[in-house]
This record gives structure tokens, C-alpha cells and sequence, in this order.
């Protein structure tokens, strides 16, 4: 006989566990929904019974919707419309970037997905990386209640890949860096072990960076499939996805959120949280006889005392203090 325990997991995208934890609340269950993809004004949902339906925005509504949102639902007509949105546990939001050659220049932060348990950051070996882009990325998708995870994909570049590793590791233990390649399949299943059922993961990262092939490995669909498209000829990547979309793994292993690549990032430092890169200095900063010790010259400072005695690099202090002056 089929479990359809499993089977249902694979397919409710969290809703039933999201229901279950919020059953003292008043909402009319029936008309209770998560979003799993959105195209401009379209929103896919699911559904508690797990079908889908397409839904849109009242005009008026000024709110942002995405992936991963829970919401309810009212149908008028023939048209289905987003109704509540329900308390968010954590949003992914960067800044948006994409408009500033256009004449509607806006500079907004501009939200990605919302609920998430886990965060992949990729990194492509054969694609131009620096520490500082490491870090951006790293300080604008630290958020609550979400594990951060960085993909070392395409480790096939080997020499690449040990040059980036080391260099990551070298400066920040604790990152949790994780290679990825498709020429070993082996090496996919540390990625799978840290997924856990009814979880939602969501990858970012650059166009071309793997973030779909990866996908599709998790899915058992690893034999080309409309998610990632060839390299053109030229050499040169192509972007293919075009929307987020919320994807059922294998059984067990949850959701995991496919986003499209972007070039650049942007963050507002002041909001963001860099206490994963820098911890170990935070840490010491409370011994620093001053409140406001910037670990440059000043007397009694428990920093600079514990790269004196080798328990913190001078490499880590350098680029906090290079990470501070940005933020000015
Ligand atoms: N050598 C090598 N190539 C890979 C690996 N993983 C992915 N690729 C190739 O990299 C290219 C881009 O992969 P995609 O998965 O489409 O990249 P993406 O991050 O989804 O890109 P966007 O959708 O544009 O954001 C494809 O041609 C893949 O075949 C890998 O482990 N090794
Ligand atoms: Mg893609
Ligand atoms: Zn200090």
C-alpha cells in the first residue's frame, strides 16, 4: 500500500504544519494558501487538499506578496484574489538593483521569499569571486531563523575551487562551506543530509551559478530538464529562470525555493547582521576596557590582545575594521 503520509508531505508545501501550529487562530482554514510561484501580477497557490489555483492582487492592494507567503484566499467570480497575508517568519529581501538604468529609478528593498528555514548561498568555482562579494552576500541574507549555507558548485574547477575554499575557511571557520559538482554525484549528499522534511530551503546566488542543476539533482531529475538551460556557444551563461518557484524535493527533503540569478547586490548595511562573519570579534569586544573599542589603538583592548596570542587572525580584525569603514 502507497504511505500516503509521504506522499502528502512531498506535496502540501508546509501548509499542514503551518496550520497545525497556528490552531487557536480564527481563519477560515478553507480558504488557506501558500504561495509557491509568482509572475508579475499571477500567484500560484496551493492548497490544503494540495491542488493549486491562480490568484492576483486586488489592485488597490499595495502590499508585497512572494513565495513562500502564507495567505488566504477569496474567489469573486470567475477570479480568485489574495485576501490576508499571515504573519511572516522571517523575509529575504535585498535591495532592488535591477532598475537603476531605467528612468523609474527606485531604490527599494525589494522582498524575495518569505518563511524559509535555510538559505544556500551559491558560488560558482569558474565564476569571478571575491572576498568582499562573499561577505555581501553573506551580510544581506543573514536573517532570522534561517540556517546560512554557502555552495562551493561546479568544483570541477578544481584548482579554483581550492584557491576559493581555502581561501573562505582560511579567513572565516564559521561559515559552513559545502563543494557541490555534478561530475561526482556523491557529492550532493552532505547537501542532502542537512535537509530535513517540511523544511523550505531557497538558493541565491549569480546567473549561472548552478543554483537550477542543483535542483534538479535533488529531485531525481538530473537527466536535463527545462529548470537550466546549455551554455550558449559562445561560452557565455544563460539566464533561464525568470521567477522564483517554490519546488517539492524528494521525500524527506522538503521545499526548496529556485530564484533567478542577479549580478550585483546591494545591501543596507544598517539593517543587516554580520554577527556571522565577525562573531569571534563581537565576542571579545566585551572584554575591551572601552564600550566603543574599534580595535585600532586604543589601550586594554581584548581584540587586539588575542591576535597578539594567535587566538584570532589578524586577516578576520582586518576585514571587520574594512567591513566598518564602508558602513561609514
Ligand atoms: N562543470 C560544471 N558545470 C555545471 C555544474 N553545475 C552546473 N553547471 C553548468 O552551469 C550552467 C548554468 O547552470 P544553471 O543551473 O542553469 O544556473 P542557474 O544558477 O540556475 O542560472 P540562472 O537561472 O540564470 O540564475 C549550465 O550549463 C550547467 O550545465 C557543475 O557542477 N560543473
Ligand atoms: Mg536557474
Ligand atoms: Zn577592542
Amino acid at each position: 500500500m502507497v504511505d500516503l503520509s509521504i506522499a502528502n508531505k512531498v506535496k502540501d508545501f508546509g501548509l499542514k504544519k503551518f496550520i497545525e501550529g497556528r490552531k487557536c487562530l480564527e481563519i477560515s482554514e478553507n480558504n488557506l494558501a501558500r504561495i509557491i510561484k509568482k509572475d508579475n501580477n499571477s500567484y500560484t497557490l496551493v492548497k490544503e487538499d494540495e491542488s493549486r489555483i491562480q490568484a492576483k492582487k486586488i489592485k488597490k492592494d499595495a502590499r508585497d506578496f512572494v513565495v513562500g507567503d502564507f495567505v488566504t484566499y477569496i474567489q469573486k467570480a470567475e477570479h480568485v484574489f489574495l485576501e490576508d497575508l499571515l504573519e511572516r517568519k522571517n523575509l529575504i529581501s535585498k535591495k532592488s538593483s535591477e532598475a537603476r538604468k531605467s528612468v523609474h529609478f527606485k531604490e527599494e528593498e525589494q522582498a524575495m521569499a518569505a518563511n524559509v528555514d535555510r538559505i544556500f548561498i551559491a558560488l560558482a568555482c569558474d565564476q569571478r569571486f571575491t572576498i568582499s562579494k562573499l561577505e555581501r552576500y553573506v551580510a544581506t541574507f543573514s536573517i532570522k531563523d534561517a540556517e546560512l549555507i554557502i555552495l562551493l558548485t561546479k568544483s570541477d574547477f578544481k584548482k579554483k575551487f581550492k584557491k576559493i575554499h581555502d581561501q573562505i575557511t582560511g579567513l572565516y571557520p564559521n561559515l559552513k562551506v559545502i563543494p557541490l559538482t555534478t561530475s561526482n554525484g556523491k557529492s550532493f549528499d552532505v547537501l542532502k543530509s542537512l535537509l530535513n522534511d517540511n523544511d523550505t530551503s531557497i538558493i541565491i546566488g549569480a546567473s549561472g551559478a548552478g543554483k537550477s542543476t542543483l535542483i534538479n539533482f535533488l529531485t531525481g531529475e538530473n537527466t536535463g530538464s527545462e529548470r537550466t538551460n546549455e551554455v550558449r556557444s559562445d561560452g557565455k551563461g544563460k539566464h533561464t529562470t525568470t521567477g522564483s518557484t517554490m519546488i517539492a524535493l524528494e521525500p524527506g527533503m522538503g521545499y526548496i525555493i529556485d530564484t533567478p540569478g542577479f549580478k550585483t547586490i546591494d545591501t543596507t548595511k544598517d539593517e543587516r547582521s554580520d554577527e556571522l562573519l565577525f562573531q569571534p570579534i563581537y565576542e571579545l569586544a566585551t572584554s575591551c576596557k572601552f564600550n566603543d573599542c574599534k580595535h585600532d589603538s586604543e589601550p586594554k583592548c581584548a581584540v587586539k590582545e588575542a591576535v597578539k596570542n594567535g587566538t584570532l587572525t589578524k586577516e578576520l580584525l582586518e576585514r571587520y575594521q574594512a567591513n566598518l569603514r564602508i558602513k561609514g
